[in-house]
């Protein structure tokens, strides 16, 4: 039989385990199901731990290098990166605002809510004395904080991912101005790395439809216990958050981008639309901006007609550092978790979110589950509860897909910006449907 695409595992996985989790509230095997199914559900969990750090570290530092002919294409890199940037930050602050305005995880009834917050209250005993310490501290303690004074004390604290994405950066910018013969191997070497940890988190997304199921079953007991009907609450309160994440990536895709393309980039929305959308197909069924970059390049060039300059510069850098998709989701599944955890983030805890969720987005690699692997260091830098991840990762694979068909429509759309004001495009061939 052929093999089922890993998308369609993951969904079959998700279903199996809310059926397994209902039938064990409902016919008594709940503990049984805490013993020896949910572990595997943690392990997940933990594999999305394991592999976040050195993912952000080695993609971040490719990502940054693979602009070692930045003084070739200066004035073009610095406009595509200051543009990428600018549709991420416009990208999070949709997600904040749509999350604060709907408010998915004040869904919860209040007693569910009391028991995460008791849950998360036993968990933060320890943080409160931190937050104690860092309240005698000054108002630019954040920024501090940014900069390690030991590198493997921050590889090694979970909280510290900003930390490692400020070395990552430092050192990425370092190797472009070492010479290049010098920085050759260094390169190499990443690049390598990078090749092994993107393997990794593809083995580890293979576990997925298993690991998926068992947090599923877990969960769907761990909330219900023995009262099957606030399972179904649950399946209900995740449906109001999926609703939330795609009205905000909708909003990109129908109104933020086809603003961007039609006023700056002067060129029928409708022809771009069509020109980018077998991209667009790939993006969805495969949840990789990393697979789909050949075809979103194909369709830059041929159906949108932007010259190969661009498109070889712009679009390999936006499928590594660009996700608008993905940082939406960030902010509205950490601002979710809280609100279910009882957790009130006041504007500066949101704002901090909007910084990590951009550089988290921009250290995601563009493989599936990869915003979601990020969307750990968002949490931890936020103090929400990590393990909160588990009441969002059933819908994930789902909206993974949409998000990263916004990811590449962000992308293209950049491209086609970039390209006008650079008078690099030339008449679009027919439109292909690859
Ligand atoms: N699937 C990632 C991508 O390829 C996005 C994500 O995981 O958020 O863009």
């Amino acid at each position: 039989m052929k093999k089922l695409a890993l998308h369609w595992q993951i969904l079959i996985g998700m279903a199996l385990g809310i059926a397994w989790g209902m039938a064990a509230s409902y016919l008594g095997f709940v503990d049984f199901t805490l013993a020896w199914i949910q572990p595997f559900g943690v392990i997940f969990i933990n594999l999305l731990k394991l592999i976040a750090v050195p993912l952000v570290l080695v993609s971040l530092i490719t990502g940054v290098s693979s602009l070692s002919d930045i003084s070739r294409l200066s004035r073009i890199g610095s406009k595509t990166i200051s543009i990428y940037l600018g549709t991420t930050v416009l990208a999070v602050t949709l997600g904040l605002v749509l999350v604060n305005i709907f408010d998915p995880g004040k869904a919860f009834s209040p007693e569910k809510r009391e028991e995460f917050k008791e849950q998360f209250a036993s968990t933060t005993v320890q943080k409160s004395s931190d937050a104690a310490a860092v309240e005698q501290q000054g108002p630019l303690q954040p920024l501090v904080d940014i900069v390690p004074s030991n590198i493997f004390g921050s590889l090694t604290d979970n909280g510290a991912m900003l930390q490692v994405i400020f070395f990552a950066l430092l050192f990425g910018i370092a190797l472009i101005m070492i010479p290049p013969d010098k920085a050759a191997p260094v390169n190499d070497f990443f690049e390598g790395v990078n090749l092994v940890i993107l393997k990794i988190v593809d083995i580890i997304m293979k576990t997925a439809p298993y690991g998926v199921f068992a947090l599923l079953a877990g969960l769907v007991v761990d909330f219900a216990g023995d009262d099957p009907g606030s399972a179904v609450e649950l399946l209900l309160v995740l449906g109001y958050y999926c609703l939330v994440v795609i009205a905000g990536l909708a909003t990109m895709i129908f109104i933020v981008y086809p603003l961007l393309v039609v006023f700056i980039g002067k060129t029928k929305y409708k022809s771009f639309f069509e020109g980018i959308f077998p991209a667009q197909m790939l993006a969805f069924s495969t949840s990789s901006s990393a697979a789909t970059l050949p075809v979103t390049m194909e369709c830059a060039e041929k159906n949108l007609g932007i010259n190969k300059e661009i498109t070889s510069f712009v679009l390999p850098l936006g499928a590594t550092i660009n996700m608008d998709g993905t940082s939406l989701y960030q902010a509205v599944a950490a601002i979710f978790i809280a609100q279910a955890y009882g957790i009130e983030l006041d504007i500066m805890a949101q704002l901090g979110i909007v910084m990590t969720a951009t550089l988290a987005s921009i250290g995601a690699a563009a493989v599936p589950g990869a915003g979601t692997v990020m969307l750990v260091i968002v949490l931890q830098q936020a103090g929400i509860p990590v393990e909160g991840i588990a009441l969002i990762l059933a819908p994930d694979r789902i909206l993974d897909m949409c998000r990263t068909t916004v990811n590449v429509t962000g992308d293209a759309t950049v491209a086609m910006l970039v390209a006008r004001t650079e008078g690099q495009l030339h008449p679009p061939k027919e439109i292909t449907t690859t």
